[in-house]
């Protein structure tokens, strides 16, 4: 069953176990953030605050996809599933898109608030971090913008914070993300570009906005394959864009050509507070639409692992994959581990060696931005397996050639804590390449240590006498 909208999903989480209801009161100041902080580094489940001090009447949902657990079932799956099958089944999806349905009449226009009437602070926004610059009304909630050229609508996932009642302010900073691309068509002709925020959308509208696919396509079609089910949507009120019909509250507005404030520091998804204020574009809210007892969307970004660790690194990584596909390495698999907050990537190559290495550094070297600043490349361990890589990394790494260090003069990732102040201003940094494969060249019987393992050191007689007398030995399986 695909959820459509979150209420369905909050079920399916109360009937797995996956979801705590708060009904004590809490506080929208710090509190809510204390708790879904704790709750993260604990592991544990998602959070509705049903009782928000000053909010009677509002909810707020915490933590959609925080665990593998809870992105298996949103994707339908047993929450036990295993990572690599997540990740297959998310990468299988995509691969067929479902385009939208338009509906005349939603349940995230119920409600809907005009004009002078705006009033941000009417939203249960909490504060999350101390020393954030502000409420950040957009943490887990997405931005649809529209190309004016084609007519394809844009989703992507970035931060707003309040400004007051009737503006926020924040936008992507970096120049490769389409909705930055976009806001460049309306800039020259001093013209305001409609934006919608999205809070509260189902899981998948929220997973697939973390990742761009494309100019060529519209990103509500990947929502729609993450369902196998087309998501419904609607024409909003006061601009001309559609909607996901099913959210629970929308922002229409207008980013700013020509206006600016300042945004920011807000704890980032590295699990630091790196940067400080900044200057953020603003958008002026027109309208306000939103369901009956809405339930607004939040996270705390922070140390891992939380949503952004665990589901914007997985479809970060499957993105890499199909990138180092189409630019045809041997690649089998590419893990992004939430404990390495894409800043390490694994990836796992067949064969291996010195040229398929090179490539896949050239592949990361060569985008326009680049996220991760090291990169261990595998061609026996299972991407997946943390043991396996690390044995791999300690034992097959050479210190002196299987460590390749590139600077990147433009394009890293500003969000990299160990960058001085320095290079996160001029987008400078690094990336690593270690290389754990055995050169494709050497001389395997000579050069190459054999593998002390049962499945190396024993001829297929024994083996197959060990496994088929395991139980008898006495062991449970
Ligand atoms: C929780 C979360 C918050 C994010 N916030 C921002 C942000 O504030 N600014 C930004 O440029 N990218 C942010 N990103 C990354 C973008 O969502 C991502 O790069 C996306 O592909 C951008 O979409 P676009 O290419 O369609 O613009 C965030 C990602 C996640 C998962
Ligand atoms: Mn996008």
């Amino acid at each position: 069953m695909a959820y459509t909208d979150n209420r369905k999903f909050i079920e399916a989480l109360d009937k797995t176990g996956d979801i705590v209801h708060i009904k004590q009161e809490v506080d929208w100041d710090l509190e809510v953030g204390a708790i879904g902080r704790l709750a993260y580094q604990r592991e544990g489940p998602a959070i509705v605050f049903e009782n928000i001090k000053d909010y009677p009447g509002h909810r707020i949902f915490s933590g959609m996809l925080g665990t593998f657990r809870r992105v298996a079932i949103a994707l339908d799956m047993p929450p036990e599933t295993p990572i690599r099958d997540i990740y297959a089944e998310y990468a299988k999806r995509i691969e067929k898109t479902v385009k939208p349905v338009v509906v005349d009449s939603a349940p995230c226009q119920e409600n809907v608030i005009l004009g002078d009437d705006v009033d941000l602070n009417k939203l249960p926004t909490p504060y999350l971090h101390d020393g954030d610059g502000g409420r950040y009304i957009a943490t887990w909630a997405f931005e649809v913008t529209k190309d004016p050229d084609t007519g394809l609508q844009n989703w992507g996932m970035y931060r707003f914070m309040i400004h007051n009642k009737h503006y926020i302010t924040g936008w992507p900073r970096v120049t490769s993300h389409l909705g930055m691309v976009l806001h460049g068509k309306y800039v020259p002709a001093n013209k305001p570009m409609p934006m919608a925020v999205v809070i509260g959308g189902d899981p998948a509208s929220n997973a697939v906005s973390t990742v761009s696919y494309g100019v060529e396509v519209d990103e509500a079609d990947y929502a729609g394959a993450w369902n196998q089910k087309p998501i419904e949507m609607v024409k909003c009120k006061t601009i001309d864009l559609m909607v996901p019909a099913n959210a629970e509250i929308i922002l229409e507005g207008e980013l700013q050509p020509d206006r600016v404030t300042s945004e920011g520091p807000f704890g980032e998804y590295p699990g630091f507070r790196t940067e400080g204020m900044r200057s953020g574009t603003l958008c002026k809210i027109k309208a306000i639409t939103h369901r009956n007892s809405p339930i607004f969307t939040t996270i705390q970004l922070g140390v891992p692992p939380d949503d952004s660790s665990v589901l914007a690194s997985m479809t970060a990584a499957v993105a890499m994959k199909r990138g180092l596909l189409r630019h045809n390495v041997p690649v089998t698999d590419v893990y992004a581990p939430p404990h390495g907050v894409t800043h390490l990537i694994i990836v796992g190559v067949n064969p291996g060696g010195k040229k398929v290495v090179d490539q896949v550094r050239d592949y990361f070297m060569t985008r326009r931005r680049v996220d991760p600043n090291k990169i261990m490349v595998v061609d026996e361990a299972d991407p997946f397996n943390w043991g396996e890589v690390m044995h791999d990394f300690s034992t097959k790494c050479h210190p002196l050639r299987g460590v390749e260090i590139n600077k990147v003069e433009y394009g890293a990732n500003p969000l990299t804590p160990c960058y001085s102040a320095e290079e996160r201003r001029h987008y400078t940094g690094g990336l690593d390449v270690f290389d754990c494969t055995w050169p494709a060249e050497a001389d395997r019987f000579n050069e190459i240590p054999v593998r002390n393992s049962f499945k190396v050191m024993y001829p297929e007689e024994v083996k197959n006498k060990v496994l088929k007398n395991w139980k008898n030995y006495g062991f449970k399986d």
